[in-house]
């Protein structure tokens, strides 16, 4: 699919200025801000605005939000002085075709299980606003047996603009396949061994809305029409764990807006039936982008999990897998407070060890942010295998990376 490489910003590269004016089609102007905060309990405040915090830096954070969010962030008094380059960036675009669209991720997931009856299941598990259909990919050896094994379940995609992370999925579902097929013995042996599965994306809707013109419009949340005749819910503020206590909004413009009730949403219901019909999982990992970030739970509050063994594991693995991929591991929080979101309610509501990853790049530098071009897919997939594989590799017993012989039975 052609995309328009947007490069509002590599603007930001510059840092010399603090808001770019943006025109969604609900009518409202958004921005990008600069705004000034120390640390997390300042940019707490700054995301209980309702704008979307997207990078966090030691004495300052990036922001994106609509002009009622700017005015409550410039009546903080943190808005750093700022002109607006709006017309500046419409003159910058490229071509992304190596991404997918949606008919794309279609066509490729259904190859793939076409071409591999004996190791991937392609199912629907739901339909969104638009009707389209909600995909997983199973992979197992003797997939009529898969319940009995420990399952781990990828996903991507929750927020529309976020393209990479629906790449690496697909990705990931691809390479176990081609691994098992040129005799890898770990693949082999953890295929045989695991239940795995993958979602590409599960906000398809949104994420067709911000291709759909050639031209990146910066959409987040899902395409539901909301009962004021606005657009969109942010799906990683809409499930129930915690639901509304922080970091969201209830303003139905706000980047952030949590939605009317907790897994009011389509997307986030066929989520939690999912995850809820699968009590094999033991381990979830939610791509986002960007920052270069491995989070583990809580983002709702500044505590960690109570349960010292849980908070361990969590801990223990997310500085393994930094290792490889060199992201920075921290709790959710550190960043800023924000409710709602997959993994606090997937280890909240079932003890399932669970990672969110803010994929590359780490900053909005140019050629950054959310739309960084096709050349970082396959680089940022290759530094991520091994965390992916880690990730199943220990589905089996996360405890085990405590040591070998500890057993948690966490359902
Ligand atoms: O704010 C989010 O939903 C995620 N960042 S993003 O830039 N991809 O939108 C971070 C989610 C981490 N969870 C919490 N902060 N609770
Ligand atoms: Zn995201």
């Amino acid at each position: 699919m052609k995309k328009v490489f947007l490069s509002i910003l590599a603007v930001l590269s510059v840092l010399t200025f603090s808001s770019v004016k943006e025109v969604q089609s609900n009518g409202f102007q958004y921005y990008w801000m600069k705004v000034k905060a120390k640390d997390k309990f300042e940019r707490s405040v700054i995301a209980n605005t309702g704008a979307a915090i997207e990078i966090v830096k030691d004495d300052y954070v990036i922001a994106y939000g609509s002009d009622l969010e700017l005015a409550a962030i410039k009546k903080l008094g943190w808005l750093v002085a700022s002109s607006n380059l709006a017309d500046e960036i419409k003159d910058f675009p490229t071509t992304d075709a190596p991404y997918h669209n949606y008919t794309e991720i279609t066509n490729e997931l259904k190859d793939l299980a076409n071409k591999n009856p004996d190791l991937v299941q392609l199912s629907s598990f739901g339909k969104t606003n638009e009707g389209r259909d909600m995909w997983v990919v199973r992979i197992g050896t003797d997939l009529t047996k898969a319940e009995s094994k420990p399952a781990v379940i990828y996903m991507g995609g929750h927020h529309a603009r976020e393209h990479l992370s629906v790449e690496l999925p697909l990705m990931w579902a691809q390479y176990l396949v081609n691994e098992y097929r040129s005799g890898n013995q770990k693949v082999i042996a953890l295929v045989g061994s695991r239940d795995i599965h993958i979602i590409p994306t599960v906000n398809p809707d949104g994420m067709e809305y911000d291709i759909q013109d050639g031209q990146y419009k910066m959409w987040r949340k899902n395409r539901v029409r909301n009962s004021n005749g606005t657009y969109g819910v942010d799906l990683n503020r809409n499930y129930s764990y915690q639901w509304g206590t922080g970091g969201s909004s209830s303003d139905t413009n706000s980047e952030v807006y949590m939605g009317p009730a907790p897994f009011s949403e389509v997307e986030t219901i066929a989520m939690k039936n999912y995850i809820e019909s699968h009590t094999n999982i033991t381990t979830l990992l939610s791509l986002h982008s960007f920052s270069k970030l491995i989070l583990y739970p809580w983002g709702h509050k500044y505590d960690g999990i109570p349960t010292a063994n849980d908070k361990a594991v969590h801990e223990k693995m997310a500085l393994t897998m930094a290792q490889w991929n060199g992201y920075t591991p921290e709790q959710t929080s550190e960043l800023y407070i924000a409710s709602g979101d997959t993994t606090d309610w997937a280890y909240g509501a079932h003890k399932i060890i669970s990672f969110t990853f803010e994929l590359d790049p780490g900053n909005a530098g140019m050629g950054g942010g959310f739309y960084p071009g096709a050349s970082v897919i396959q680089p940022v997939f290759q530094k991520n295998i091994e965390p992916f594989m880690y990730l199943l590799e220990y589905s089996d017993n996360p405890y085990r990376v405590l040591s070998p012989t500890m057993q948690t039975v966490n359902h």
